[in-house]
């Protein structure tokens, strides 16, 4: 069969909804870009746990550490999983952690900024768990098979955790003054950073229009975002917060909210590595690397004598 042919048949699965597997034809570029995006999430997942790792041993009670600690460990795990999937792509999961360690691959944004105060820890369930559900949840419906089906999994553990978040700035909103401020400031110094997750505008965007061609992403980075805004504001509101955005309003005619204009010039300062915690979050996973490297080499020898 042509090229051509192969390419055309592949896209009418897409257009059908057929989930496209791991040894069926597809255009290298698709094959590209899946690996680009499950590594970055991937990425993401790992690096994700960093920030909230470093309140593990100072969460205010054994109930919010035990929760804290179990939701870290979902982090790692939505990185196997991603992981895992991305390797039927036919890439190696050692040189993607290279990609990351050499600082070429990119993870989200967020994840570049400091957790301060216990209530960053809220904030980071209630918005950065928000949003990345808000993507996860249209990226259920991925064409890529693999993708979808961990999309599925993660997305399970994600809603608990943003439910966590919320919590944790609820019973904070609700206490002492100095409760309620220290989670008014969490939000203040999270929500932008928040919105910038979803990526540059849509005219901005470069993948997007390929990817949703081929059924990658099923929504632009501004519809999910737009989506994330109107759902989180009415949130914030029950509790009593403020959103750090004057031209935050609703808009009856559209029937979104107005914002404001997203500082994209810090965006991609972030994203090239000049955040405030770039440079510790990769130091932090490459020494968690090297420190199990024996582990690795341990389970390698244990595998290779199971299988003599
Ligand atoms: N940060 O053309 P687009 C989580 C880059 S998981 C850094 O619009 P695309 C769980 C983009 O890579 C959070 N870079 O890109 C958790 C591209 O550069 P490239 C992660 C970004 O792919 C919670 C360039 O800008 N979720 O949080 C970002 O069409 C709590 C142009 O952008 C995912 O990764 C960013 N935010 O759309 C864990 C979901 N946005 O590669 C622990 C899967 C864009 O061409 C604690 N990914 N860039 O050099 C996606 O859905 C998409 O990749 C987007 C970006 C929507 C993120």
């Amino acid at each position: 069969m042509s090229e051509q042919n192969h390419e055309n048949l592949f896209q009418q699965k897409v257009d059908n909804e057929i989930k496209i597997e791991p040894k069926d034809w597809m255009p290298e570029k698709y094959r590209k870009q899946l690996i680009r995006q499950i590594s970055q999430h991937a990425h993401s997942e790992i690096v994700g746990m960093l920030p909230e790792g470093n309140w593990i041993t100072r969460a205010p009670n054994l109930r919010r550490k035990v929760a804290l600690l179990a939701k870290v460990q979902d982090e790692a795990g939505h990185g196997v999983y991603l992981y895992s999937a991305c390797e039927t792509l036919g890439i190696d999961r050692t040189e993607l952690l290279d990609q990351l360690h050499t600082g070429k691959a990119k993870y989200s944004n967020i994840f570049n900024y400091p957790t301060l105060t216990w209530a960053d820890i809220g904030a980071v369930g209630w918005l950065v768990d928000g949003a990345a559900i808000m993507n996860q949840v249209m990226l259920q419906r991925t064409s890529y098979g693999p993708y979808s089906r961990a999309m599925v999994r993660i997305c399970k553990e994600e809603s608990f955790h943003n439910r966590q978040g919320f919590e944790i700035m609820t019973v904070l909103a609700r206490g002492t003054p100095d409760q309620k401020q220290m989670a008014q400031d969490a939000l203040n110094r999270w929500w932008w950073p928040s919105l910038m997750m979803f990526g540059p505008s849509d005219e901005n965007s470069p993948n997007t229009a390929e990817l949703i061609k081929w059924k990658v992403k099923r929504e632009t980075n501004d519809e999910v975002r737009q989506r994330f805004i109107d759902r989180t504001i009415p949130q914030g509101e029950i509790i009593g917060l403020t959103f750090p955005d004057p031209d935050l309003k609703w808009n009856p005619a559209r029937n979104h909210y107005d914002f404001g204009k997203i500082n994209w010039e810090e965006f991609y300062n972030v994203v090239k590595g000049n955040g405030p915690c770039n440079r510790e979050r990769l130091q932090a996973r490459v020494k968690a690397n090297e420190d199990g490297k024996w582990v690795r080499e341990a389970a390698a020898a244990f595998a290779a004598k199971k299988a003599n």
